[in-house]
């Protein structure tokens, strides 16, 4: 099967987490886009959805399903994303997508996160995939400074040539060459160092379920 394919099976293997006349929490991503896709074949049994991006709103609204701000709900039933590299336990790096910072929002607000993905996203340990942090862009060559420190080499994203901007008005960094073997430990200490908006280490609000796609169907990790 094609990645497309397992995207695509992962993406419908996610409706049986959806719970009846309720809002879902709708991540961002090509996977979570094959979600959406079959969201709105039963968006009369929902009652709409939080998204974690623009891009995921506009998806969504073109499927004819009410968009919440996620400020007009209590807590979701269900979190449903895609991920960039996920660890045995569920610890995720996310923002390849650059919409880490409400993904991870809309994960806290949710009592279950299921995180779905192909099986090319497994990893022993995170890292490999260059690590989103979104920062304040003046603070971005300090943060850069503190992640040599770690071995760490961060550049500034970039889109037709220029910074490019998230949802939130903020800047990406990648980080390439580190090695997360304490993603918990890890997402606290960037966490807190000044101008970083969010860590692209989901370990905090890790995936309580995974919808792994491989060629011999979906395998469930949880
Ligand atoms: C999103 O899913 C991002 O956090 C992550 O980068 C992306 C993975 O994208 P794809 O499903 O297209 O591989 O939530």
């Amino acid at each position: 099967m094609t990645q497309d394919e397992l995207k695509a099976l992962v993406g419908q293997a996610a409706l049986d987490y959806v719970v009846p006349g309720e809002i879902v929490g709708v991540g961002t991503g090509s996977t979570v886009n094959k979600f959406i896709d079959e969201l709105g074949l039963i968006k009369d049994r929902i009652a709409g959805a939080v998204s974690s991006s623009e891009a995921s709103t506009r998806l969504l609204k073109a499927q004819g399903i009410p968009v919440f701000d996620a400020n007009q709900v209590g807590e979701l039933a269900v979190y449903i994303d895609g991920a960039d590299e996920i660890d045995p336990r569920g610890h995720l790096v996310k923002g390849g997508g650059a919409a880490l910072t409400r993904e991870k929002i809309v994960a806290a607000q949710a009592r279950r996160f299921v995180c779905i993905a192909d099986e090319s996203k497994l990893v022993d340990a995170l890292g490999q995939f260059p690590l989103p942090v979104e920062v304040i862009p003046m603070a971005a060559q300090r943060i850069t400074r503190q992640f040599e420190k770690l071995n760490g080499l961060a550049t500034l994203r970039l889109k037709d040539g220029k910074p490019l901007v998230t949802d939130n008005g903020q800047h990406i960094l990648d980080v390439r060459g580190l090695l997360i073997l304490d993603p918990l430990g890890f997402e606290s200490e960037v966490n807190q160092w000044p101008g970083v908006v969010t860590v692209g280490v989901f370990a905090h609000q890790k995936a309580d379920v995974c919808l792994i796609g491989t060629a011999d169907g979906v395998r469930t990790l949880s």
